[in-house]
Protein backbone atom coordinates (compact mmCIF):
# COMPACT_ATOMS: atom_id res chain seq x y z
CA UNK A 1 0.00 0.00 0.00
CA UNK A 2 1.01 3.44 -0.56
CA UNK A 3 2.70 5.04 2.41
CA UNK A 4 -0.18 8.02 2.91
CA UNK A 5 -2.62 5.69 2.12
CA UNK A 6 -1.26 3.50 5.21
CA UNK A 7 -1.66 6.28 7.27
CA UNK A 8 -5.08 7.37 5.74
CA UNK A 9 -6.49 3.92 6.54
CA UNK A 10 -4.72 3.91 10.01
CA UNK A 11 -6.30 6.98 10.99
CA UNK A 12 -9.82 6.39 9.81
CA UNK A 13 -9.35 2.76 11.32
CA UNK A 14 -10.37 1.12 8.15
CA UNK A 15 -8.63 -0.39 4.82
CA UNK A 16 -9.34 2.29 2.05
CA UNK A 17 -8.20 1.66 -1.63
CA UNK A 18 -4.71 2.03 -2.72
CA UNK A 19 -4.71 5.36 -5.23
CA UNK A 20 -3.15 4.26 -8.33
CA UNK A 21 0.63 3.90 -7.65
CA UNK A 22 1.92 4.67 -12.15
CA UNK A 23 5.02 3.52 -11.15
CA UNK A 24 4.01 0.30 -9.59
CA UNK A 25 1.81 -0.22 -12.51
CA UNK A 26 4.38 0.28 -14.68
CA UNK A 27 6.57 -2.31 -12.98
CA UNK A 28 3.72 -5.39 -13.26
CA UNK A 29 2.89 -4.35 -16.50
CA UNK A 30 4.83 -7.29 -18.29
CA UNK A 31 2.89 -7.88 -21.85
CA UNK A 32 2.63 -6.30 -24.99
CA UNK A 33 -0.24 -4.65 -24.62
CA UNK A 34 -0.72 -4.13 -20.82
CA UNK A 35 2.98 -2.01 -21.13
CA UNK A 36 2.36 -0.15 -23.97
CA UNK A 37 -0.79 1.16 -22.13
CA UNK A 38 1.42 1.51 -19.08
CA UNK A 39 2.91 3.92 -21.67
CA UNK A 40 0.32 5.89 -22.29
CA UNK A 41 -0.56 4.20 -25.53
CA UNK A 42 -4.19 3.24 -26.93
CA UNK A 43 -3.16 -0.04 -28.10
CA UNK A 44 -0.78 -3.07 -28.90
CA UNK A 45 -2.13 -5.35 -31.60
CA UNK A 46 -1.48 -7.41 -34.71
CA UNK A 47 -2.91 -8.55 -37.87
CA UNK A 48 -5.52 -11.29 -37.84
CA UNK A 49 -6.07 -13.39 -41.04
CA UNK A 50 -9.10 -15.16 -41.40
CA UNK A 51 -7.15 -18.48 -42.80
CA UNK A 52 -5.24 -18.91 -39.46
CA UNK A 53 -8.05 -19.31 -37.27
CA UNK A 54 -8.54 -22.81 -37.37
CA UNK A 55 -5.22 -23.39 -35.61
CA UNK A 56 -5.87 -23.23 -31.23
CA UNK A 57 -2.81 -21.94 -30.72
CA UNK A 58 -3.20 -19.03 -32.89
CA UNK A 59 -6.94 -18.30 -31.31
CA UNK A 60 -5.63 -18.44 -27.54
CA UNK A 61 -2.78 -16.53 -28.00
CA UNK A 62 -4.65 -13.66 -31.05
CA UNK A 63 -7.36 -13.29 -28.08
CA UNK A 64 -5.02 -12.46 -25.39
CA UNK A 65 -5.98 -8.74 -24.91
CA UNK A 66 -2.83 -8.69 -22.37
CA UNK A 67 -0.28 -9.23 -25.58
CA UNK A 68 -3.43 -8.04 -28.24
CA UNK A 69 -5.72 -4.95 -27.80
CA UNK A 70 -6.58 -4.34 -31.31
CA UNK A 71 -6.60 -6.60 -34.25
CA UNK A 72 -6.44 -5.66 -37.86
CA UNK A 73 -8.36 -8.32 -40.68
CA UNK A 74 -5.08 -8.56 -42.58
CA UNK A 75 -7.15 -9.35 -45.68
CA UNK A 76 -10.68 -9.50 -45.10
CA UNK A 77 -11.68 -6.50 -45.51
CA UNK A 78 -9.98 -5.42 -48.55
CA UNK A 79 -11.89 -4.42 -51.72
CA UNK A 80 -11.46 -7.73 -53.73
CA UNK A 81 -13.40 -9.80 -50.17
CA UNK A 82 -16.41 -7.14 -49.77
CA UNK A 83 -17.07 -6.24 -53.17
CA UNK A 84 -15.82 -8.74 -55.69
CA UNK A 85 -18.82 -7.83 -58.47
CA UNK A 86 -19.73 -4.83 -58.69
CA UNK A 87 -22.62 -3.60 -56.31
CA UNK A 88 -22.74 -7.14 -54.00
CA UNK A 89 -20.97 -6.77 -50.77
CA UNK A 90 -20.19 -9.92 -48.87
CA UNK A 91 -18.98 -9.20 -44.68
CA UNK A 92 -18.66 -12.68 -43.89
CA UNK A 93 -15.30 -13.06 -43.80
CA UNK A 94 -14.50 -9.60 -42.46
CA UNK A 95 -17.38 -9.32 -39.90
CA UNK A 96 -15.25 -12.88 -38.77
CA UNK A 97 -12.96 -10.55 -37.24
CA UNK A 98 -14.99 -8.05 -36.31
CA UNK A 99 -16.89 -10.45 -34.02
CA UNK A 100 -13.37 -11.01 -32.44
CA UNK A 101 -13.02 -8.10 -31.92
CA UNK A 102 -15.70 -7.41 -30.13
CA UNK A 103 -16.21 -10.67 -28.53
CA UNK A 104 -12.37 -10.50 -27.13
CA UNK A 105 -12.89 -6.36 -26.33
CA UNK A 106 -9.94 -5.85 -28.38
CA UNK A 107 -9.94 -2.49 -30.74
CA UNK A 108 -10.56 -2.80 -34.42
CA UNK A 109 -8.61 -1.37 -36.68
CA UNK A 110 -10.17 -1.55 -39.95
CA UNK A 111 -7.82 -2.32 -43.54
CA UNK A 112 -8.61 -0.70 -46.40
CA UNK A 113 -11.45 1.16 -48.24
CA UNK A 114 -8.79 2.29 -51.53
CA UNK A 115 -5.62 0.57 -52.33
CA UNK A 116 -3.75 -0.23 -56.28
CA UNK A 117 -3.65 -3.83 -55.16
CA UNK A 118 -6.44 -6.75 -54.09
CA UNK A 119 -8.55 -4.86 -56.42
CA UNK A 120 -10.69 -6.49 -58.12
CA UNK A 121 -10.85 -6.63 -62.23
CA UNK A 122 -13.91 -5.14 -62.92
CA UNK A 123 -12.23 -2.16 -61.08
CA UNK A 124 -9.12 -1.92 -62.11
CA UNK A 125 -9.97 -2.82 -65.91
CA UNK A 126 -13.22 -1.34 -66.19
CA UNK A 127 -12.41 1.89 -68.09
CA UNK A 128 -14.94 3.99 -66.11
CA UNK A 129 -14.98 7.65 -66.66
CA UNK A 130 -14.31 10.01 -63.66
CA UNK A 131 -17.99 10.26 -62.96
CA UNK A 132 -18.64 6.51 -62.73
CA UNK A 133 -15.29 5.85 -60.91
CA UNK A 134 -15.70 8.22 -58.50
CA UNK A 135 -19.84 7.03 -57.66
CA UNK A 136 -18.09 3.53 -57.44
CA UNK A 137 -15.41 4.56 -55.13
CA UNK A 138 -18.30 6.47 -53.20
CA UNK A 139 -20.76 3.19 -53.15
CA UNK A 140 -17.68 0.87 -52.07
CA UNK A 141 -16.58 3.47 -49.11
CA UNK A 142 -19.84 4.54 -47.96
CA UNK A 143 -21.42 0.85 -47.66
CA UNK A 144 -18.44 -0.71 -46.18
CA UNK A 145 -17.45 1.77 -43.47
CA UNK A 146 -21.71 1.76 -43.00
CA UNK A 147 -21.63 -2.02 -42.55
CA UNK A 148 -19.08 -1.76 -39.41
CA UNK A 149 -19.71 1.89 -38.47
CA UNK A 150 -19.31 2.12 -34.77
CA UNK A 151 -17.22 -0.84 -34.66
CA UNK A 152 -13.70 0.36 -36.62
CA UNK A 153 -11.27 2.34 -33.99
CA UNK A 154 -9.67 3.60 -37.09
CA UNK A 155 -10.31 3.36 -41.06
CA UNK A 156 -7.12 2.62 -43.17
CA UNK A 157 -8.80 4.41 -45.85
CA UNK A 158 -6.82 4.94 -48.46
CA UNK A 159 -3.49 2.49 -48.74
CA UNK A 160 -0.06 3.02 -50.45
CA UNK A 161 -0.78 5.77 -53.24
CA UNK A 162 2.34 6.98 -53.37
CA UNK A 163 5.45 4.83 -55.92
CA UNK A 164 8.00 3.29 -54.08
CA UNK A 165 10.21 4.47 -56.80
CA UNK A 166 12.07 7.20 -55.12
CA UNK A 167 10.00 9.91 -57.19
CA UNK A 168 7.50 10.98 -54.35
CA UNK A 169 4.67 10.80 -57.03
CA UNK A 170 1.32 9.33 -56.80
CA UNK A 171 0.96 5.93 -57.98
CA UNK A 172 -0.51 5.31 -61.74
CA UNK A 173 -3.77 3.36 -60.36
CA UNK A 174 -7.26 3.71 -61.79
CA UNK A 175 -8.23 5.99 -59.03
CA UNK A 176 -5.18 8.51 -59.56
CA UNK A 177 -5.33 7.58 -63.52
CA UNK A 178 -9.13 8.77 -63.77
CA UNK A 179 -9.99 10.76 -60.67
CA UNK A 180 -6.56 12.88 -60.16
CA UNK A 181 -5.48 13.53 -56.66
CA UNK A 182 -8.67 14.65 -55.73
CA UNK A 183 -9.51 10.87 -55.00
CA UNK A 184 -8.02 11.13 -52.01
CA UNK A 185 -10.25 14.13 -50.10
CA UNK A 186 -13.06 12.35 -51.86
CA UNK A 187 -12.32 8.94 -50.42
CA UNK A 188 -11.81 10.72 -46.62
CA UNK A 189 -14.93 13.20 -47.33
CA UNK A 190 -17.41 10.27 -48.15
CA UNK A 191 -15.86 7.75 -45.14
CA UNK A 192 -16.48 10.61 -42.75
CA UNK A 193 -19.62 10.89 -43.62
CA UNK A 194 -20.64 6.97 -43.18
CA UNK A 195 -18.95 7.30 -39.57
CA UNK A 196 -18.03 10.37 -38.56
CA UNK A 197 -16.19 8.91 -34.93
CA UNK A 198 -14.11 6.42 -36.73
CA UNK A 199 -9.89 7.48 -37.18
CA UNK A 200 -9.10 7.80 -40.58
CA UNK A 201 -5.65 7.17 -41.82
CA UNK A 202 -3.90 7.24 -44.78
CA UNK A 203 -1.71 3.98 -44.25
CA UNK A 204 1.74 3.77 -47.22
CA UNK A 205 4.74 2.25 -46.46
CA UNK A 206 8.50 3.46 -46.79
CA UNK A 207 7.72 6.82 -45.31
CA UNK A 208 9.10 5.78 -41.65
CA UNK A 209 12.00 8.39 -41.90
CA UNK A 210 12.46 11.89 -43.84
CA UNK A 211 12.72 11.47 -47.25
CA UNK A 212 10.82 11.87 -50.29
CA UNK A 213 8.32 8.95 -50.08
CA UNK A 214 7.49 10.23 -46.32
CA UNK A 215 7.33 14.28 -47.90
CA UNK A 216 4.53 13.15 -50.12
CA UNK A 217 2.86 11.50 -47.23
CA UNK A 218 3.10 14.56 -45.31
CA UNK A 219 1.86 16.50 -48.71
CA UNK A 220 -1.15 13.93 -48.82
CA UNK A 221 -2.33 15.00 -45.47
CA UNK A 222 -1.85 18.97 -46.32
CA UNK A 223 -3.68 18.21 -49.99
CA UNK A 224 -6.57 16.25 -48.04
CA UNK A 225 -7.10 19.48 -45.16
CA UNK A 226 -7.07 22.08 -48.50
CA UNK A 227 -9.97 20.15 -49.68
CA UNK A 228 -11.43 20.38 -46.44
CA UNK A 229 -11.87 16.94 -45.90
CA UNK A 230 -11.06 15.21 -42.39
CA UNK A 231 -7.58 13.33 -42.08
CA UNK A 232 -7.18 12.10 -38.48
CA UNK A 233 -3.71 10.22 -38.86
CA UNK A 234 -0.76 8.52 -40.81
CA UNK A 235 0.06 4.84 -40.47
CA UNK A 236 3.65 3.90 -40.64
CA UNK A 237 3.38 0.07 -41.90
CA UNK A 238 7.34 -0.35 -40.64
CA UNK A 239 7.98 -3.56 -42.62
CA UNK A 240 12.03 -3.55 -41.75
CA UNK A 241 15.17 -5.34 -42.51
CA UNK A 242 17.38 -6.18 -39.24
CA UNK A 243 20.61 -4.19 -39.27
CA UNK A 244 19.04 -1.49 -41.41
CA UNK A 245 15.94 -0.42 -39.00
CA UNK A 246 15.72 3.22 -38.77
CA UNK A 247 17.21 4.37 -35.33
CA UNK A 248 14.61 5.85 -32.97
CA UNK A 249 15.99 9.34 -33.28
CA UNK A 250 15.21 9.11 -37.22
CA UNK A 251 11.80 7.41 -36.56
CA UNK A 252 11.04 10.54 -33.91
CA UNK A 253 11.56 12.93 -36.26
CA UNK A 254 9.98 11.41 -38.82
CA UNK A 255 6.41 10.91 -36.65
CA UNK A 256 7.20 14.63 -35.06
CA UNK A 257 7.02 15.84 -39.36
CA UNK A 258 3.62 14.47 -39.69
CA UNK A 259 2.32 15.06 -36.05
CA UNK A 260 3.20 18.89 -36.40
CA UNK A 261 0.49 18.97 -39.32
CA UNK A 262 -2.05 17.65 -36.97
CA UNK A 263 -2.76 14.34 -37.35
CA UNK A 264 -1.84 11.00 -35.16
CA UNK A 265 0.52 8.37 -36.29
CA UNK A 266 0.37 4.65 -35.42
CA UNK A 267 3.26 1.99 -36.21
CA UNK A 268 0.61 -0.47 -38.48
CA UNK A 269 1.99 -3.20 -39.69
CA UNK A 270 5.74 -4.13 -38.01
CA UNK A 271 7.85 -6.74 -38.76
CA UNK A 272 11.82 -7.56 -39.00
CA UNK A 273 12.72 -9.49 -40.97
CA UNK A 274 16.33 -11.30 -41.06
CA UNK A 275 17.88 -13.75 -43.19
CA UNK A 276 17.06 -17.29 -42.71
CA UNK A 277 18.05 -19.58 -41.39
CA UNK A 278 18.49 -16.99 -38.15
CA UNK A 279 21.40 -17.07 -36.05
CA UNK A 280 21.31 -15.96 -32.50
CA UNK A 281 23.39 -12.89 -33.73
CA UNK A 282 20.90 -11.99 -36.03
CA UNK A 283 17.93 -12.37 -33.76
CA UNK A 284 19.91 -10.45 -30.80
CA UNK A 285 19.99 -7.53 -33.20
CA UNK A 286 16.66 -8.26 -34.29
CA UNK A 287 15.89 -7.59 -30.06
CA UNK A 288 17.35 -3.80 -30.83
CA UNK A 289 15.37 -3.17 -33.95
CA UNK A 290 12.44 -3.80 -32.58
CA UNK A 291 13.28 -1.91 -29.37
CA UNK A 292 14.27 1.30 -31.51
CA UNK A 293 11.00 1.45 -33.27
CA UNK A 294 8.75 0.77 -29.85
CA UNK A 295 10.85 3.53 -28.34
CA UNK A 296 10.28 5.96 -31.30
CA UNK A 297 6.24 5.31 -30.16
CA UNK A 298 6.89 5.33 -26.38
CA UNK A 299 9.04 9.17 -26.84
CA UNK A 300 6.23 10.65 -29.20
CA UNK A 301 2.62 11.54 -27.66
CA UNK A 302 0.63 11.10 -30.79
CA UNK A 303 1.96 8.11 -31.62
CA UNK A 304 -1.02 5.90 -30.31
CA UNK A 305 -0.06 2.40 -30.99
CA UNK A 306 2.16 -0.46 -32.61
CA UNK A 307 0.04 -3.20 -34.66
CA UNK A 308 2.38 -6.33 -35.33
CA UNK A 309 2.26 -8.07 -38.91
CA UNK A 310 1.08 -10.75 -37.97
CA UNK A 311 2.71 -11.73 -34.35
CA UNK A 312 4.16 -14.88 -35.32
CA UNK A 313 6.67 -16.22 -37.96
CA UNK A 314 4.29 -19.53 -39.18
CA UNK A 315 1.69 -17.19 -40.35
CA UNK A 316 3.88 -13.92 -41.26
CA UNK A 317 3.83 -12.74 -44.97
CA UNK A 318 7.31 -12.18 -44.68
CA UNK A 319 9.15 -15.64 -45.91
CA UNK A 320 6.44 -16.18 -49.32
CA UNK A 321 7.30 -12.89 -50.36
CA UNK A 322 11.06 -12.08 -49.91
CA UNK A 323 12.46 -15.72 -50.10
CA UNK A 324 16.15 -15.88 -47.82
CA UNK A 325 14.12 -13.76 -45.24
CA UNK A 326 11.82 -14.55 -42.55
CA UNK A 327 11.54 -14.72 -38.65
CA UNK A 328 10.10 -11.36 -38.72
CA UNK A 329 7.66 -11.25 -35.56
CA UNK A 330 8.10 -11.68 -32.15
CA UNK A 331 7.40 -15.84 -31.93
CA UNK A 332 8.44 -18.26 -33.70
CA UNK A 333 6.84 -20.81 -36.32
CA UNK A 334 6.09 -23.13 -33.21
CA UNK A 335 4.22 -20.24 -31.74
CA UNK A 336 6.95 -20.38 -29.02
CA UNK A 337 7.85 -16.73 -27.87
CA UNK A 338 11.27 -15.27 -28.60
CA UNK A 339 11.86 -14.39 -25.67
CA UNK A 340 14.74 -11.53 -26.35
CA UNK A 341 12.49 -10.04 -28.91
CA UNK A 342 9.77 -9.99 -26.33
CA UNK A 343 11.24 -8.34 -23.41
CA UNK A 344 13.04 -5.72 -25.95
CA UNK A 345 9.53 -4.62 -26.49
CA UNK A 346 8.59 -4.95 -22.71
CA UNK A 347 11.86 -2.88 -21.67
CA UNK A 348 10.97 0.09 -24.68
CA UNK A 349 7.48 0.84 -23.58
CA UNK A 350 9.00 0.78 -19.71
CA UNK A 351 12.18 2.94 -21.02
O1 LIG B 1 -0.74 -9.85 -45.12
C1 LIG B 1 -1.35 -9.69 -46.38
C2 LIG B 1 -1.11 -10.92 -47.22
O2 LIG B 1 -1.76 -12.04 -46.65
C3 LIG B 1 -1.62 -10.70 -48.65
O3 LIG B 1 -1.26 -11.81 -49.45
C4 LIG B 1 -0.98 -9.42 -49.18
C5 LIG B 1 -1.47 -9.17 -50.61
O4 LIG B 1 -1.18 -7.90 -51.04
O5 LIG B 1 -1.30 -8.33 -48.34
C6 LIG B 1 -0.74 -8.48 -47.08
O6 LIG B 1 -0.93 -7.32 -46.31
C7 LIG B 1 -0.35 -6.13 -46.81
C8 LIG B 1 -1.20 -4.99 -46.31
O7 LIG B 1 -2.54 -5.18 -46.66
C9 LIG B 1 -0.71 -3.65 -46.85
N1 LIG B 1 0.70 -3.47 -46.60
C10 LIG B 1 1.58 -4.57 -46.97
C11 LIG B 1 1.08 -5.87 -46.33
C12 LIG B 1 2.04 -7.00 -46.63
O8 LIG B 1 2.07 -7.28 -48.00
Amino acid sequence: MHAITAILALAAGSVIAAPVDTVAERATATELNTAAKAAGKVYFGTAVDNGDLGNSQYTSEEKNTADFGQITPANSMKWDAIEASRGKFTYTQGDVIANLAKTNGQKLRCHNLVWHNQLPSWVSSGNFDNATLISIMKNHITNEVTHYKGQCYAWDVVNEAINDDGSGTLRSDPFHNTIGPAYLPIAFATAHAADPSAKLYYNDYNIETLGVKSTAAQNIVKMIKAYGAPIDGVGLQSHFVSGSTPTTAQQVANMNAFTALGVDVAITELDIRVKTPETSAELTQQATDYSSTIKACKQVSRCVGVTLWDWNDKNSWVPGTFPGYGAATPWDTNFQKKTAVYNAIISAWQS
